[in-house]
């Protein structure tokens, strides 16, 4: 017996110690050969005999468990050492995401501009006075610096209110010929039906040396833009004012809702205002030093575009991260 027990603390695994407990306490083991023994013994020693042998038995069975619970907690330990897990098995189950319909929209405005030559430039949206003010001729006192329309860090920095101001780091950078639009982020304090502080805008510039850029060229650009993103709509340009463009237009599209009949969307005016453009105003051109130059500017908002080109009533959707919502958008 005494070799068993030996054999029993070197075992090193769980099948050698299985055919342990059946040699030492099986129906034809070791103990069950002793104790048929016990026959052949004088009466007198048999109790003390099978007292013994019961102690042994005991103790056997005692150590095979605490063996068999250190062997099992160790091939626990080393199935996890040397396992290795298939992270490429598909489950059946995948579901394909999809491009937000902001992003998907600002995707398609980039990709317009940019099979006409224009470059994509980006900016920071943490931005000083000079860059997002005072350059562009929103001079000191003009009421959209006023702290109800802008964000301001206690250091004069403030958040980017529209995406201009990486267009005058690019002419601070560079001479003209430029070709470029600004797809970005922007922040103003305005939170009601129809604006949210954080939004997204393209703004473009084209600047050429002499004259060669006029009102003519942008509203071609203008006019092919938004037939490439609205279809086959009427686009019609009125007057309006811009501190950073002379002269300067509103874009309008006749109502993709109603086909310019009228309805609510377009508040029976039959027009939806999409863009905003212009001549880039002198004195922006002064602020950078550019001389004997000319060019055009234009703006939209993207989240605008993402409405009326998905019939997207409700502004607040865009940003709620609503599923019901997103799913419509899978690819
Ligand atoms: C430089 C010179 C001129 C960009 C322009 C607009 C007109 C415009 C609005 C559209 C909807 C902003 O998101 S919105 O509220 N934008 O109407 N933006 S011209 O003019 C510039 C920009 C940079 C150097």
């Amino acid at each position: 017996m005494k070799n068993y027990f030996i054999e029993l603390e070197n075992c090193i695994n769980l099948k050698r110690l299985e055919e342990l407990r059946i040699s030492v306490l099986g129906k034809k083991g070791e103990l069950a050969k002793e104790f048929a023994n016990m026959k052949n013994l004088e009466p007198s020693q048999r109790k003390d005999v099978a007292k013994e042998l019961n102690k042994i038995k005991q103790e056997f069975a005692k150590k095979l468990e605490e063996k068999r619970l250190e062997l099992e907690e160790k091939a626990v330990e080393d199935g996890m050492l040397n396992e290795k897990i298939d992270i490429s098995l598909i489950n059946g189950k995948l579901e394909l995401g999809g491009y937000h319909p902001v992003v998907e929209t600002m995707n398609r405005i980039i990709d317009y501009f940019q099979k006409m030559n224009f470059s994509v430039e980006e900016g920071r949206m943490v931005e000083d006075d000079f860059h997002n003010f005072e350059a562009l001729n929103l001079p000191k006192h003009h009421p959209a610096r006023d702290m109800q329309d802008t964000f301001y860090f206690a250091d004069h920095h403030l958040l980017r209110t529209h995406t201009s101001p990486v267009q005058i780091r690019t002419m601070e950078r560079e001479k003209p010929p430029i070709r470029m639009i600004a797809p970005g982020t922007v922040f103003r304090r305005d939170f009601d039906l129809t604006h949210t502080p954080m939004f997204h805008q393209v703004e473009g510039l084209v600047i050429e040396n002499g004259k060669k850029v006029s009102f003519a060229n942008l509203k071609f650009i203008l006019q092919d833009f938004l037939h490439h993103m609205f279809g086959e709509v009427e686009v019609r340009f009125r007057p309006s004012f811009f501190p950073f463009t002379e002269p300067s237009a509103e874009v309008d599209i006749s109502c993709v809702f109603c086909e310019g009949d009228g309805c609510r969307v377009c508040s029976h005016t039959g027009w939806l205002e999409v863009l905003g453009c212009g001549m880039v105003d002198e004195n922006v051109l002064k602020a950078v030093q550019y001389e004997d130059v000319s060019g055009y500017a234009f703006g939209l908002g993207v989240e605008r575009f993402a409405m009326l080109i998905h019939r997207i009533p409700d502004l607040r959707s865009l940003f709620e991260g609503d599923l019901r919502l997103l799913e419509q958008f899978q690819r």
